[in-house]
């Protein structure tokens, strides 16, 4: 049996599906339109209670959801892969810390930014709040760009940090006004990297046709 992926192109669904990919894994993609609110329908609340993508069924049936604990879950079970730096080391240590960063100081904020009458009336005050929030994002991310070793974001090479990263910088609040390019140059460096290996490329220009 395979993994099944439920997320919509774009989405930290673009994260899952790059590991799983460059772990070789068989899975299918099963669009869920936010466009279309599909993340509330009764069906997809059914497979993830908290409305959101991405979600990964797995080959045992079980659902696991949240961008960074799937790719923890792609990377243990296909370690030959090396999504992430070898158990123990200082690199794997460095590896957990920047998920965790991105997972628990960015990607929360995200939310804020796409629907902020969620959190603060509609109107001016939203208005105001996505400006904020679009701007506590930028700073977040600045704080990983100091990190960036080059090529990759970690000196040990290639990692699911990067999947992560180059996702985050192809989203609205850092691609605006051409703020990534004048800001982020490593983690822009990255993402390009990232966009040209062999097995990502194609699932990164589904993702992000605009590069
Ligand atoms: N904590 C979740 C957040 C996922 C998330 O916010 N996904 C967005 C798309 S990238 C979503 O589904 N938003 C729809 C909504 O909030 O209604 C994770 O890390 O995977």
């Amino acid at each position: 049996m395979s993994y099944t992926l439920y997320g919509e192109n774009g989405s930290g669904a673009f994260c899952v599906e790059a590991a799983l990919a460059e772990a070789g894994a068989t899975y299918t993609f099963q669009p869920v339109s936010l466009d279309k609110n599909e993340q509330r329908s009764p069906a997809f609340l059914a497979i993830n209670p908290s409305g959101k993508v991405p979600a990964l069924r797995l080959p045992s049936g079980d659902i696991v959801t949240e961008t960074a604990a799937l790719l923890l879950v792609v990377a243990e079970r296909y370690p030959d892969a090396g999504l992430l730096p070898p158990v123990a080391t200082p690199a794997r240590a460095q590896a957990m810390r920047w998920i965790a960063f991105m997972a628990s100081e960015i990607y929360p904020m995200v939310e804020i930014a796409d629907y902020p009458d969620r959190f603060v009336p509609a109107g001016a005050p939203a208005e105001a709040l996505k400006l904020k929030v679009r701007d506590r994002i930028r700073a977040r991310m600045l704080d990983a760009e100091q990190a960036v070793a080059g090529p990759w974001f970690l000196a040990s090479g290639f990692s699911a940090v990067d999947i992560y990263a180059a996702m985050f910088s192809r989203w609205r609040e850092c691609r605006s006004e051409g703020w990534r390019e004048e800001h982020l140059p490593k983690i822009c460096a990255v993402a390009d990297a990232l966009s040209q290996r062999p097995v990502i490329a194609p699932i990164w220009r589904k993702h992000f046709p605009k590069g």
